[in-house]
């Protein structure tokens, strides 16, 4: 019965962490998957993780099922650090959060709900997206082969920037009311953002066709170094009253990559329509999991609710993105002065995260 099954294509990027664990070379450097790493090339364990695991021994935590929807503690946080706790959406109780399987499983969830409740409706993808372009693709149309998409523009190889005038004509030529998918914060795998000003003019687009954002947030404070600053574009959104789709990630802000954990929030126009959506979005989750995995959830929870972890948490947080942003400024440095071709590497600097595309 099994001999009829193709193989399967490798995992790009995964292919490139088993090339390098085969290569002898003494100066190797992995520049495939996005993980972060220390000065010193090792995966990086942060404090307040270590504390809260801590903790949560202390404590005598146990292991029983969570709830479909996940730990209660850990929603009402991940929604409050998207959001900021004063927001309205958050006041009015408009946002319906489900514990997800990290940022993948979130917006995968994403996806079954956009396959039943929107049949037909296009999702839109930036061109290129992450993990070399093949990763969101996999997601749609592989495992969910109910949702069409399509892609916007989004890369100007000849500016190494943004391509803002063709990005904002493939999303207004999108049929109203699609899946508008974006990157909150440092674009994978290119680096590059829109500034403010674009942010609205693209919330203006979507507006203006009744589509509906549907943002990928997995470098919250990662980014800029600022847990606000690297919101603000899903957040701009909100306080325009549109209905938003965001997943989450907790791979690279807290260095929870193995523990899988993450979220989905849907933004809606009443609290009544965001209890049904949660009700909606547990059913999808039953089948496919049952229900999600406890301790990056306690984790997460841990180090949100107390004062003192979460400055902790933040100043690591700083850490990470102010390495990153000097690891930038010496690959500028070097390229620049090494390069006599007169290529203008400045771009490197702009860009924001672990990501660069460099031509
Ligand atoms: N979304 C983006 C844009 C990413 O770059 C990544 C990982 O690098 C993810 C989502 C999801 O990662 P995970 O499933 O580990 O949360
Ligand atoms: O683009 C990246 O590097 C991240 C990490 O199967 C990743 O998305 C890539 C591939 C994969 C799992 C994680």
């Amino acid at each position: 019965r099994f001999e009829g099954v193709t193989m399967a294509p490798p995992d790009p990027i995964l292919g490139v962490s088993e090339a390098f664990k085969a290569d002898s070379h003494e100066s190797k450097l992995n520049l495939g998957v996005g993980a972060y790493r220390t000065e010193e090339l090792r995966p990086y364990v942060l404090n307040v993780v270590k504390k809260a695991e801590n903790l949560m021994v202390e404590r005598g935590e146990n292991k029983e099922y969570l709830p479909i929807e996940g730990l209660a503690a850990f929603n009402k946080a991940t929604a409050e650090l998207l959001f900021g706790a004063d927001n309205p959406v958050i006041k009015q109780q408009r946002v319906a959060t489900v514990q997800g399987l990290s940022g993948t499983g979130s917006l995968r969830l994403a996806a079954a709900l956009i396959e039943r409740y929107f049949p037909g409706a296009k999702v839109v993808i930036s061109s290129p997206t992450w993990g070399a372009c093949f990763h969101h693709l996999n997601l749609y149309v592989k495992l969910s082969q109910g949702v069409p998409w399509s892609e916007y523009r989004y890369y100007n190889p000849k500016t190494v920037g943004l391509d803002f005038e063709g990005m904002i004509a493939d999303i207004k030529a999108a049929p109203e009311g699609s899946f508008v998918l974006l990157h909150g914060c440092a674009h994978n795998p290119t680096g590059i953002d829109p500034t403010p000003d674009q942010w609205e003019k693209i919330a203006d687009v979507i507006q203006e066709k009744n589509h509906t954002p549907f943002f990928d947030v997995a470098y919250q404070g990662f980014a800029s170094g600022s847990l606000d600053e690297d919101a603000a574009s899903v957040r701009l959104f909100a306080a325009r009253g549109m209905e938003v789709l965001v997943a989450q990630s907790y791979s690279k802000n807290l260095g929870l990559y193995a523990e899988r954990i993450g979220a989905i929030n849907v933004v809606c126009s009443s609290a009544d329509a965001a209890a049904r959506v949660k009700s909606q979005l547990k059913r999808l989750a039953r089948p496919m999991y049952s229900n999600p995995p406890i301790h990056g959830a306690k984790i997460v929870a841990n180090v949100v609710g107390d004062p003192a972890l979460f400055n902790e948490w933040k100043a690591e947080m700083e850490m990470m993105a102010g390495r990153i942003k000097n690891v930038r400024q010496k690959l500028y440095g070097s390229l620049s002065a090494k390069d006599k071709s007169g290529k203008d590497w400045s771009f490197i600097l702009k860009q924001i995260g672990m990501f660069s595309f460099t031509a």
